[in-house]
């Protein structure tokens, strides 16, 4: 074993772990040893040397007497290790009650660890030197050192965390230690350039972007960038084109993320090598896979995960948890409402009590029985967990919401008479007065004092009524129940009078205008669906194009997946429209090779159509299943 001999003892024990002791063997019936107080654990730091030499700060958490060995479960994060105690009486209680060896880790860069941050560090190549590193080898390193330097641990550890610490449970679980026994990557990012933080589609997510790369690498330990003003909106539209927020905002200072957004516009070798797509090729470990239907911030990385590992799940060890949730919303909290939205029991409480623990209890301690649902996920609208063998289910059929004339969508395709010149609806899309993503004021993402961010995906759509560069097509109210299960893709036919657009499309459940449950929501619009589109990638995301001016050009863009049922009554809506700020920066809609180096003088208003004729039928493409 390597690890013995690198192992720099714990600096910092603070509490009763003073010898080492070999990892022991789990028994195959261990004996119940659950019922431990939360606040009775005790806590100790240590600080542990990985192969080439740095040292990554723990805290460790365990029970004071326990009868028998107990597992791990390792977390490891950029956000700081401390007060991870308050975990074990909050999102981690049901573990905590239920006992386990916690271990909270600094990883690279950040915080109390020695070392450099490097954001999502790509894993290293095979013919790398022997102690090169990455966030595998800090993961094996650490499970070597604990299983040999911890005492009373059974063998085996855990891995889970949400979104960064989702994705390096991720990386545990690519790497496959032997003892590593159950992993759950939750929110945990895939792919930076096609659908979570950095991107959509090669759209730049220019608020999350900017003020996510100043948060983790302005200093060693997180910092809020200090905005001048509350509403971030008019912000980001002062500063002008994105090449002025390194001139005259970062000034000399370098931020390693913000470079990379600015030299890697494309999809280029730089995302790809980040991005875990060609690295899910097996199931290493029995894998725990969870994604909230609303989070803001990583949803495509969870159920890509998900996808590509199903495709090698030999063991039925691949599961998926999907529920009414914001980014990480399962962890604390009842997560019995979201934003306005009520729906109707605690999903959060259940998911860690009924589903987390016994995945862990089950792998880690041979307690209660194997998880047997391939996917568990909450439909909205009827308010229910629904458990399928597969996702999206297998009898999904595929139906389409195809557009018409006057704002109308509905399950009739266009007539076949459809004029192809005037079969369109239209709309003048102005960089100078781009469609806030939200209501304003836009509050700093994260901002200390209160801000609309985890909870934007269900704001009510109202907000972009009357505007006339947003297209509403809606349905009349539904004589049944449609009930959404599965994939969604809106098909476009779009042409403009620019050489470069985007394309944002929204699925709305419409309220009835009376609604006796709540009379406040009568007539709200939640977005059920969503995403954007940067025309330029059209063709290939490595390769961007203009698009032909005026030319109608088929555009794909996937909605993704969910569970919705729009019920008898409520009506269903899509909304198109080409921009979304500044969570999605400005297209100049002229043709610029990297739209960091746009000048203001680029950014053009451009009047877009979007057609509605048999052959050029726009349209919205979702699963369903019987109601
Ligand atoms: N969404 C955050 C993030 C993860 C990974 C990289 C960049 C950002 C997070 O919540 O951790």
């Amino acid at each position: 074993m390597r690890a013995l001999s690198r192992v720099l003892l714990a600096v910092a024990v603070l509490a009763n772990a003073s010898s080492a002791s070999s990892a022991q063997q789990p028994s195959s019936a261990a004996p119940r040893d659950s019922g431990f107080d939360p606040a009775a654990y005790v806590q100790q730091t240590a600080e542990i040397r990985m192969r080439d030499g740095v040292t990554l700060h723990v805290e460790i958490l365990r029970p004071a007497e326990p009868a028998t060995p107990l597992p791990f479960l390792l977390g490891r994060t950029p956000y700081g290790v401390g007060g991870s105690k308050g975990r074990l009486t909050g999102s981690y209680k049901e573990l905590a009650e239920e006992g386990y060896i916690f271990v909270f880790q600094d990883i690279r860069g950040r915080y109390k660890s020695g070392g450099t941050f490097v954001m999502q560090r790509p894993i290293k190549p095979v013919d790398s030197p022997r102690n090169a590193i990455d966030e595998i080898t800090d993961t094996n390193d650490s499970i070597d050192w604990l299983l040999a330097n911890i005492p009373g641990n059974n063998g085996r550890v855990g891995m889970l965390g949400v979104s960064y610490d989702g994705w390096t449970s991720a990386m545990g679980m690519l790497g496959g230690h032997s003892a590593l026994r159950a992993v759950s990557p939750q929110a945990s990012p895939a792919d930076m350039f096609l659908g979570d933080d950095f991107h959509h589609n090669g759209a730049f997510r220019l608020s999350y972007g900017f003020e996510y790369a100043w948060l983790t690498e302005a200093a060693r330990e997180n910092s809020d960038f200090a905005f001048d003003r509350y509403d971030t909106y008019d912000w980001y539209l002062n500063v002008g084109p994105l090449a002025n927020i390194q001139k005259n905002v970062l000034r000399d200072r370098k931020l390693p993320t913000w470079t990379d957004f600015a030299e890697h516009p494309n999809y280029d070798a730089f995302w790809q090598r980040q991005a875990m797509r060609g690295s899910l090729t097996r199931v290493t470990v029995p894998t725990l896979n969870v994604a909230g239907w609303w989070d803001q911030e990583d949803f495509y990385g969870p159920m890509l995960i998900y996808d590509q590992l199903e495709k090698h799940d030999r063991g039925g060890q691949n599961f998926l948890v999907v529920g009414p949730w914001r980014h990480g919303g399962w962890s604390n909290g009842p997560g019995q409402t979201l934003g306005r939205i009520d729906f109707g029991s605690p999903t959060g409480a259940y998911y860690r009590a009924s589903i987390q623990a016994p995945f862990f209890a089950y792998y880690l301690k041979d307690r209660g029985t194997a998880t047997r649902t391939e996917a568990t996920v909450f439909e909205s609208g009827s308010n229910t967990w629904r458990r399928f063998d597969a996702w999206p289910p297998r009898e999904a059929e595929t139906r389409s919401l195809y557009f018409h004339a006057n704002g109308r969508l509905s399950f009739d395709p266009p007539a076949a008479d459809a004029s192809t010149t005037t079969a369109f609806d239209s709309y003048v899309s102005d960089p100078a007065k781009p469609v806030p993503y939200r209501p304003r004021p836009i509050e700093p993402t994260y901002y200390p004092r209160g801000s609309g961010w985890s909870t934007w995906l269900l704001e009510d759509q109202r907000f972009v009524d009357g505007r006339p560069d947003v297209l509403t097509y809606t349905t009349e109210p539904l004589t049944e129940d449609v009930v959404l299960a599965g994939s969604i893709v809106a098909k476009l036919f779009a042409s403009t009078t620019g050489q470069d657009a985007d394309w944002v499309v929204k699925l709305i459940d419409v309220y009835p205008e009376e609604y006796a449950p709540n009379f406040k929501l009568g007539g709200f619009e939640l977005m059920v669906a969503n995403d954007v589109f940067r025309g330029r990638f059209h063709q290939s995301f490595e390769k961007p194009v203009p698009l032909v001016p005026n030319a109608v050009t088929p555009f794909a863009i996937d909605l993704h997946t969910q569970s919705y049922r729009f019920l008898k009554g409520h009506r269903i809506m899509v909304q198109v429209q080409s921009s979304w700020f500044p969570i999605i920066d400005r297209n100049p809609q002229t043709w610029v090779a990297n739209i960091f180096e746009a000048t203001a003088a680029d950014f053009k208003a451009q009047t877009h159509r979007i057609w509605r004729t048999r052959q050029q039928a726009s349209r919205v493409e979702i699963q369903t299943v019987r109601p």
